[in-house]
């Protein structure tokens, strides 16, 4: 979540753009005829965008220091941090959303062609975000605002009962991936699922908020307006995702069938069911079953627990350095948040990974979780690749409004692409996490790996998106959201409740992606496309090696191939430079190429078993 945080933007009494602006030199001859002069609406440009982004900075960061208090220390009933983050966050939103700001931005724009490409980009940039805020609605924005801080507190500040005891999510991760007796997984599962009913009053009112907010500035629904940033409608986003879903979808099947029955053969179940029950996979949403397949020889776990959470914080660092990318800097060290908190904490945070932008210059930070173990040494890789980006984009060539990715899947394929490199046998060999001499099957390997990135297309350009499509541009009846959800998750994934899920449950809402980094988690499906493709290139034409099995580690081309797609942020075209890169339009061709042995594998592992799906 919080892929970057963009949050609303405005003038505080104290700090007014007003007040920045120039006086207007006295006019001391007889001006000619207004129409004689050609207007300047470049400089126009140039003096509204300078003084704009300054503005808009110091609020931004104001904001960031304000939602990381409110995300590092929860304290539930006591209202300080909320406070403040509604007063940041609204001061940011009475600027970029403010009636001179979007008058002045739409009559710049009626000029583009008299002006440079990276003025037209960044103008459409101020009226992207000031469609998220309009002023001509302040109360909605406000309201917004403080619906979105009290929701993220609620699902944070949660406090999650096994047996009458206090649990965090790791743990009750653990429980999901481990544990064999089916009554305690079920249990487990349920109470990961309690906290939904506590928030779909706070969805309701902010699918309403969201879509009333961008409608006042004429996008339809709030999913069209996060489909715009990618420069198409909600139409033709769907289409793409429902693409990639079907191209993986022979894939999937396989793997579905595959698991149904190694599963059952697990616990001892002897009809096979035709749909996976959610508490049999060790996932809390079923999005990564990676963790099902054990691999003789690649024990990454094991071995991780042996170095310690700091080792991997530190060991993602140098992987990144050891492609050209400098050390992480010093505020990064000194102000993330990584690890859990202790037992005695009076306090609890925000323990779904993120990455931080606060200043959008120097000041980077990630809040984790950090444990010992293979799935957050890979999402360590992830929050990495977020932070590289920042800092790579943060570079006198890129102004302060395009900091951001080519396009929002782009920021996350990064780091994905790192987390795929890292768990790769022989980089894994080079860093002695396996022993290089041991024999593994590397079979098993790909299946493991398909069970994480394949698994998931179904989930997040399925299930996720398909929901809050319905949820902001069909206004999904909230007497249906869970029947939709679990309709959803049976087409898709395959997958069943383990018991009767009525409305008194909202379980999508225990996905903190619908609560607070609405309608884009296509990003995360599109950003698996295009790590696949990126790694793709980088296997063939830089490394020179099987893509199944690279080491980028120390290899400073692939560090400069990288760098290259980080440095320009949002100033390029990002289907341009998909192309540029890799040769080719975004496409699932190089995830099905990456898979294609493990198809023929699967299929005989499969004869004669029943498929489902
Ligand atoms: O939310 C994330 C990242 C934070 S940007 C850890 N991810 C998605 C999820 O956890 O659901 C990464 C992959 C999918
Ligand atoms: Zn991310």
């Amino acid at each position: 979540m919080k892929k970057l945080i963009l949050p609303a933007l405005a003038v505080s009494l104290l700090y007014s753009c007003q007040s920045k602006v120039p006086s207007a030199p006295p006019v001391t001859t007889t001006p000619p005829p207004a129409a004689a002069i050609p207007r300047d609406f470049r400089g126009e440009a140039e003096k509204f965008l300078r003084e704009y982004s300054e503005t808009y900075q110091k609020l931004y960061t104001a904001a960031s220091e304000a939602e990381w208090t409110s995300n590092t220390r929860i304290i539930p009933g006591d209202e300080t941090n909320a406070r403040r983050t509604q007063e940041a966050n609204e001061a940011m939103a009475r600027f970029t959303g403010s009636e001179e700001n979007i008058k002045r931005t739409r009559e710049l724009l009626e000029h583009k062609d008299m002006l440079d490409r990276l003025q037209v980009l960044q103008l459409e940039a101020v009226l992207f975000q000031a469609a998220n805020n309009p002023q001509t609605v302040p109360d909605l924005v406000t309201e917004r605002i403080k619906a979105q801080t009290a929701q993220t507190e609620k699902l944070y500040g949660y406090d999650y009962k096994l047996n009458g005891k206090s649990v965090t999510t790791n743990q009750l991760d653990d429980i999901l991936k481990d544990e064999k007796n089916l009554a305690k997984r079920l249990q487990a599962w349920n109470t990961s699922k309690e906290v939904g009913k506590g928030l779909k009053e706070g969805l309701i009112n902010l699918r309403d908020l969201r879509n009333k907010t961008v409608q006042a500035l004429g996008y339809e629904d709030y999913f069209s307006y996060q489909a715009s940033e990618y420069g198409m409608s909600r139409e033709e986003m769907m289409s793409l995702v429902r693409k990639i879903n079907e191209e993986l979808r022979p894939l999937y099947r396989e793997l579905h069938t595959y698991a149904r029955y190694e599963l059952a053969k697990k616990y001892g179940v002897k009809n096979v069911p035709e749909q996976i029950p959610a508490h049999w996979l060790p996932n809390r949403w079923g999005q990564d079953w990676s963790s099902m397949v054990s691999v003789k020889g690649f024990n990454l776990d094991n071995e991780l627990k042996k170095k310690g959470s700091e080792w991997q914080a530190k060991q993602a660092e140098r992987f990144y350095m050891s492609l050209g990318f400098p050390a992480l800097p010093e505020v990064f060290w000194e102000k993330s948040d990584l690890y859990p908190l202790p037992k005695t904490a009076k306090y609890k945070k925000n323990n779904h990974a993120s990455a931080w932008h606060m200043d959008l210059d120097n000041d980077v930070r990630s809040l984790m979780s950090i444990e010992p173990n293979a799935e957050w040494y890979e999402t360590t890789h992830h929050e990495y690749g977020h932070i590289y980006y920042y800092l790579t984009y943060t570079n006198p060539e890129v102004p302060v409004l395009l900091r951001a990715g080519a396009n929002r899947a782009y920021h996350e394929a990064l780091g994905s692409l790192m987390g795929l490199a890292a768990n790769q046998k022989p980089f894994l060999a080079g860093l002695d996490l396996i022993d290089p001499k041991a024999k593994t099957d590397d079979m098993q390997l790909l299946l493991k790996e398909a069970l994480n990135y394949v698994v998931f297309i179904p989930f997040a350009s399925g299930v996720m998106t398909e929901f809050e499509h319905d949820l902001y541009a069909r206004d999904l009846s909230p007497e249906e959201f869970n029947r939709r959800w679990w309709q959803l998750v049976s087409e898709y994934q395959g997958i069943q409740p383990p018991n009767a899920r009525g409305e008194e449950f909202t379980d999508a809402a225990t996905k903190t992606h619908i609560n607070d980094d609405p309608a884009q988690y296509y990003d995360y499906a599109l950003s698996y496309v295009i790590l696949f493709q990126l790694h793709d290139h980088i296997a063939k034409n830089i490394l020179k090696q099987d893509p199944r099995a690279t080491n980028y580690y120390g290899n400073k081309e692939v560090g400069e191939f990288l760098r290259g797609i980080m440095a320009p942020g949002a100033s390029v075209d990002w289907r341009q430079m998909l192309v540029e890169k890799t040769g080719e339009e975004l496409s699932a061709r190089a995830m099905v190429e990456y898979f294609a042995p493990l198809m023929e594998y699967l299929k005989e592992k499969n004869k004669g078993r029943k498929y489902s799906i």
